[in-house]
């Protein structure tokens, strides 16, 4: 196994992951994805509150590597797990008002490659990257501020995909 697979195994098992309700246009529908959320206080989107979970060990010891890579100390970690090509996630920016007006965010991917899609809110310029496998993405500047990102379903065979964003909160 390689070590990107070996982490893919160990968070698969240590990670609490749940399937939270999401509530849009007063209609109330199961994400179509399995999450967790590790940080100091509850974190809310779109109508989705996620309570915080303990750090499970090998997720600490990444979140400090990542840390260390970026420069940043993160505090926080939303992790979602795509079991097959329906789960997705929708357009969308990290610019909770706590992450502050310019975060920067790490994002690690493992397991199955899927379709990461960059669109730039303004011109809808969209861009594209394969990423799993162990891929580390940082979003910093005006990533968020300027650009929506997405994980769109495919119809495509695909196996399952865990993705970590690390991000720091100030509270
Ligand atoms: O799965 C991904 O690559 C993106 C995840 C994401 O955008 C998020 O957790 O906010
Ligand atoms: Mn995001």
């Amino acid at each position: 196994m390689s070590d990107h697979e070996q982490v893919f195994a160990d968070l698969g098992e240590s990670i609490s992951w749940e399937q939270l309700e999401i509530t849009l246009f007063s209609r109330t529908v199961p994400t179509p994805r399995l999450t967790a959320w590790m940080g100091d206080a509850a974190y809310a989107y779109s109508g989705v509150v996620n309570q915080p979970q303990p750090w499970p060990r090998q997720l600490a010891a990444l979140r400090d590597r990542v840390s260390a890579e970026c420069g940043v100390a993160f505090n926080s970690c939303l992790a979602n797990l795509y079991r097959d090509g329906s789960d997705s996630m929708g357009y969308h920016s990290d610019d909770e008002p706590e992450l502050g007006p310019l975060p920067t965010i790490a994002s690690v991917s493992l397991g199955a490659r899927r379709t990461f899609a960059l669109r730039h809110r303004a011109s809808r310029a969209r861009w594209t990257w394969p990423l799993g496998e162990g891929d580390l993405l940082v979003m910093s500047g005006e990533s968020q501020s300027d650009y929506a990102h997405a994980v769109p379903k495919t119809a495509k065979p695909v196996g399952p995909r865990m993705n970590l964003t690390f991000r720091r909160f100030d509270s």
